[in-house]
């Protein structure tokens, strides 16, 4: 509703190419609140880009690329969407999806989708004058996430001498506010840079895809590191932080060898050696956190790794793609304890919304997460917040990854005394 009652409809639409943090093209999205013939909100949304996306993603764009999606959204989404109830998400997100009738969104991209259905929710939500947060999570969402960070990378992200782990990530469990933990990632973050430079004598301070660290370093080197800035930064703030990784091992997995090719140190294994290796690197350096450890497709080894573990959340990515099917075969088998949400992997709002719900039904641990390309768009932030995630994954440093940080840093304020961090497990 907007401020007389009356239900707000979407009015304009359109559609533009912009550059993402890697340069590449991408979407944004601009959809106008009508009341009659007044403007009475307004939303912007814009789409992010994987580099390491799994086999069961939607389509990010359809074969002509950016171009092609806004034409597609000018000629055939607009004219449907135009007077279109705006608070009904739902029959919104199923008429794109209707639009484009295929199964993986591939006629007008998920990325196209993604964006139009974030932009409709924003233009709701400041139709009524309400954040997209409290658009979206009422008036119960008072809980800021843990921000998981990016802060030493390989593999897809990175240079060719980097680990062939894709991401190291840090995250303050013991932190009580959430400025306070992002501060505190900054930190590992600059920490992880001297470090690496000490033991990298080529280290020349470059970074990979998400502003994480790339030095000429192996996984080992590169945990050690990690797990020492996250304990010397701990002793200096006085709370706790742990490590993590993003192995995304299906990267790594060879179809041919049936096997885990750990380039850089010569390394193959197969899939029990890797589920053994999952469980020594957890043990060693007190990882709080493991994403991907296995390939997308293998549901019984994340289960054995699952149920061989303690005190650790192992999330799917590429293995669940944000995708209540896979989500559900997931919890069936007992195939991770932790799902990371990418809007954009399933391509709209609702669907977003329901693969978090069936995550917390069953005690999985939503991680809301950014892409590799991203754009300054804060909508993850608000995201992580109405949708109760209590971790969120968006790095550590950079512009377009701080634009998420810096929002729940305001949205921290906004709560003032209500503020508190979200429901973090095995802590
Ligand atoms: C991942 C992401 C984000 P990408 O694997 O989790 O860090 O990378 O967007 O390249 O899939
Ligand atoms: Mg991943």
């Amino acid at each position: 509703m907007d401020g007389d009652g009356t239900p707000a409809v979407i009015g304009k639409v359109s559609a533009r190419k912009i550059l993402d943090s890697r340069g590449n093209p991408t979407i944004e999205v601009d959809i106008a609140a009508m009341d009659g013939s007044e403007v009475v909100g307004f939303g912007r949304a814009a789409a992010p880009s994987g580099a390491s996306r799994g086999r069961h993603e939607v389509v990010a764009f359809p074969r002509g690329g950016v171009d092609e999606a806004i034409e597609k959204v000018a000629k055939l989404v607009a004219p449907r969407l135009i007077g279109m109830d705006l608070e009904r998400q739902q029959e919104i997100d199923a008429l794109l999806k209707e639009l484009d009738s295929t199964s993986n969104l591939r006629r007008i991209g998920g990325n196209t989708t993604v964006a139009i259905s974030i932009a409709v929710a924003k233009a709701a939500a400041a139709a009524q004058g309400l954040p997209l947060y409290r658009y979206l999570g009422g008036e119960g969402a008072t809980a800021l996430p843990y921000p998981l960070g990016n802060v030493l990378g390989g593999g897809a992200h990175a240079g060719r001498m980097a680990p062939d782990v894709q991401e190291f990530l840090a995250i303050p469990v013991g932190a009580r506010k959430f400025a306070d933990a992002a501060f505190a990632n900054s930190r590992v973050h600059r920490r992880v840079g001297e470090l690496a430079g000490m033991k990298d004598k080529t280290f020349t301070g470059g970074k990979g895809d998400e502003g994480a660290w790339a030095p000429n370093m192996g996984n080992l080197d590169a945990l050690e590191v990690v797990a020492r800035a996250c304990e010397e930064v701990s002793g200096e703030v006085g709370f706790e932080i742990r490590p993590g990784i993003d192995v995304a091992a299906s990267e790594l997995y060879d179809e041919k060898r049936g096997k885990y090719v750990y380039e850089r140190e010569g390394i193959a294994r197969d899939a029990g050696e890797q589920i053994e290796f999952m469980l020594e690197l957890i043990q060693t350096f007190k990882l709080f956190y493991v994403e991907d450890p296995l390939r997308e497709d293998d549901f019984r080894s994340f289960a054995e790794l699952t149920r061989k573990v303690k005190g650790c959340l192992i999330c799917g990515d590429d293995l669940f793609v944000t995708n209540v099917a896979r989500i559900k075969k997931g919890i069936r088998m007992g195939a991770a304890n932790s799902v990371l949400i990418k809007p954009n992997q399933v391509g709209t709002l609702s669907d977003t919304l329901a693969a978090v719900r069936l995550a917390k039904e069953h005690g999985y641990v939503p991680v809301m997460s950014h892409r590799s390309g991203e754009t300054p768009d804060d909508a993850l932030a608000h995201l992580a917040v109405g949708l109760g995630c209590p971790i969120i994954k968006t790095g550590a440093v950079g512009g377009e990854r701080v634009a998420k940080l810096n929002e729940l840093i305001r949205i921290e304020l906004e709560f003032g005394a209500n503020a508190r961090m979200g429901e973090l497990p095995l802590k």
